[in-house]
């Protein structure tokens, strides 16, 4: 009797041991290797860098030897990996090169096997953009607060506490993994306290710690600092004074951090100060910055995301064209104009951003956002390389040179909120190497890293996460609707919305200006001739009725509730097909995670179960209350 109540104590205590130890956080991310301790590296270079990736190789690699060589020959931040029976050698110009490759030894050994690659990032700036506030709040930022606990990081001793040193070291090789070179530590909503003598020593003991896994630190600033600071009367760029502070002040920047990348901004934007309080234009603005900065190889990302200051009226989607293309090949040669991926802001879905047709003399970058603003948030499993692929078949890489992802991390456990909300962390990171990726290899190598290599399990997750986004964008706004979110917090749907005290460009029925007859913006030449700032053949294809791609149609068109689709039906019946197909998906993905559960630990799986219920009565809500709206509009007398 005595033992058999030992032997059953004995099994609880072992499967309640199992079960803590299958226990998952998140937090390790993609980055799981397992623990090997067996490599030889070999290198001729010492460094930081270098470190880095012999303690990699060390732990983690399976193979016997492995030798890192500086190799002139290759390009830039490119490497190759050579593998022969049990020994490797990576060959890289650039110490930051060998660890790129360092990190994708370790991911073939992971996906597919170790085997001979070369390899070199299309972009030369890749870079996150971190919307975190000196509160550390994160503007549209959902899994939790800022990893930069200001106050736990000390200017003085240059030393930050144990937990931020260890969280932002997983940053950082989470980031190096992916060849992600630089990140921007605030919000683009800057505080000009971020540019005083305080929080430049702690932002130099950030860019210490990420200097080694070759990521270089920007800042975004506000355009009124100097004044707002007080050492000034005015911020305007064209006096003396304002030019000598700002020169200064990047001469002060790069004492403290001599890789020091540049600034982003955001002016006259959104209630933001910028050269045109002072009747000075952008170009004005930015080339202040960039003679400051060009003696030390710094750059200024100048955002072309403006609308209301000096067009108010105009279509919101032209504007961007309107205000900069008149000033191309005005600027200074280190400013880079930064637009998001579409003309509006960040929706499900937007036709290509037509600034990159019309600016053709001033290096772009594109900004993306990883963080879901619009797309769910932390509560919605949407995978965003479709639509990043997407915009890459309207315009080509090789026309710009950079690109930027808004971030969605956070002091969260897993850094991201949902656990699948970190697979766009890394499809970011992935495209910003390689945009020909497909988004399907993309997510296949994050799930056999993340979860399991079991066949059945990445196979039905890839294929569910390559639908979600255009699931998505079925049940928020299907056919090329845009903007339906509930006042400022992006997140419900409310079609209905209007306040006569906000700027109109704020409010949804401005977007759809549904009405008895029909739905949607009239953007032809017809109406506001948006679509005369896209290049043909999609100029004249957006702008014909028929012609216009179906996912677009109410973007550019005010079409007729009952006009006939391509399909045979009507309008509405189409937008209600929509709507419940995107509702149905969903529904099935509760499905599909229930018949992996034995393949994914507890924890994670009652955590993605559970925000799956949350989205599919999201879902439901989304298409009950547009269609409601609509059907109503519709039958108005
Ligand atoms: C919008 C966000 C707002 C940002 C702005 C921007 O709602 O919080 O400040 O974009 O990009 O998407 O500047």
């Amino acid at each position: 009797m005595n033992k058999t109540i030992r032997f059953l104590f004995l099994l609880a205590f072992a499967l309640t041991y199992c079960s803590i130890s299958r226990a998952e956080d998140g937090s390790d991310l993609w980055l799981r290797y397992n623990l090997v301790n067996k490599t030889q590296v070999s290198c001729e270079v010492n460094s930081s860098t270098i470190d880095i990736a012999k303690r990699e190789l060390e732990q983690f690699c399976s193979l016997d030897r492995v030798e890192l060589i500086i190799d002139k020959r290759l390009p830039n931040d490119g490497f190759r990996i050579k593998a022969e029976n049990e020994a490797a050698e990576i060959r890289a110009s650039r110490e930051t090169g060998l660890l790129y490759g360092t990190y994708a030894l370790l991911r073939q050994q992971e996906t597919t096997g170790v085997r001979n690659m070369k390899s070199a990032p299309r972009f030369s700036l890749r870079l996150l953009n971190h919307w975190d506030n000196l509160n550390g709040s994160i503007e549209r930022g959902y899994a939790g607060k800022s990893l930069w606990k200001w106050e736990e990081i000390d200017g003085h001793t240059k030393k930050m506490s144990e937990g931020v040193e260890r969280r932002v070291t997983q940053y950082c090789q989470a980031n190096a993994s992916l060849g992600i070179n630089g990140s921007v530590l605030n919000n683009v909503n800057a505080s000009p306290k971020m540019l005083s003598n305080e929080y430049l020593a702690k932002v130099a003991v950030l860019a210490d710690a990420m200097r080694p896994y070759g990521i270089r630190t920007f800042l975004s600033i506000n355009f009124a600092s100097p004044k707002a600071l007080g050492d000034t009367d005015t911020a305007d760029p064209l006096d003396p004074k304002v030019r000598q502070w700002w020169k200064e002040k990047v001469d002060e920047i790069y004492r403290k951090i001599p890789d020091f990348g540049g600034f982003l901004v955001k002016a006259n934007s959104e209630g933001q100060p910028g050269p045109g309080d002072y009747k000075r234009t952008h170009a004005e603005g930015a080339n202040m910055l960039a003679e400051a900065l060009e003696a030390h190889g710094g750059i200024v990302m100048w955002r072309s995301f403006v609308y209301g200051a000096n067009h108010k009226g105009e279509d919101r989607v032209k504007q961007a064209v309107s205000e900069f293309k008149p000033m191309d090949g005005l600027f200074h040669k280190n400013v880079i104009l930064q637009s998001k991926n579409g003309p509006l802001d960040f929706q499900p879905r937007e036709p290509y951003a037509p600034i990159f047709d019309n600016i053709k003399r001033t290096p772009q970058m594109v900004e993306l956002q990883i963080t879901q603003e619009y797309l769910g948030q932390s509560k919605h499993l949407v995978y965003l390389a479709p639509m990043w692929k997407e915009f890459f078949c309207f315009v080509r890489p090789d026309r710009l040179c950079g690109i930027a992802g808004v971030a969605n991390i956070g002091d969260d456990t897993n850094y991201c909120g949902h656990p699948f909300s970190q697979a766009n962390w890394y499809a970011f990171g992935r495209l910003s190497w390689d945009p020909s990726l497909s988004s399907e290899e993309i997510s296949k190598e994050w799930l056999m890293q993340t979860f399991t290599k079991e066949e059945h399990f990445v196979a039905s997750l890839s294929r569910l996460m390559e639908g979600s986004r255009e699931d998505c964008v079925d049940y928020m706004m299907p056919l090329g609707l845009h903007h339906i979110f509930k006042f400022d917090h992006h997140y419900g749907p409310e079609p209905d919305g209007f306040k006569a005290e906000y700027p109109i460009e704020w409010c949804p029925v401005y977007y759809h200006k549904a009405d008895a007859q029909g739905v949607g913006f009239e953007r032809t030449e017809k109406g506001s001739d948006a679509v005369a700032q896209y290049r043909n053949p999609y100029r004249k294809r957006y702008n014909s009725l028929r012609k216009c791609p179906e996912e677009y149609l109410l973007w550019f068109h005010h079409v007729d509730w009952d006009y006939r689709m391509r399909n045979g039906k009507t309008l509405w019946e189409n937008l209600v097909a929509h709507y419940d197909r995107g509702v149905r998906q969903v529904k099935d993905y509760r499905d599909i995670w229930q018949q992996v559960k034995n393949q994914v630990d507890t924890q994670r799986w009652q955590e993605v179960d559970q925000l799956l219920e949350v989205q599919y009565d999201n879902a439901q809500e989304w298409r009950d209350v547009c269609l409601e709206y609509f059907g109503k509009m519709r039958q108005q007398p």
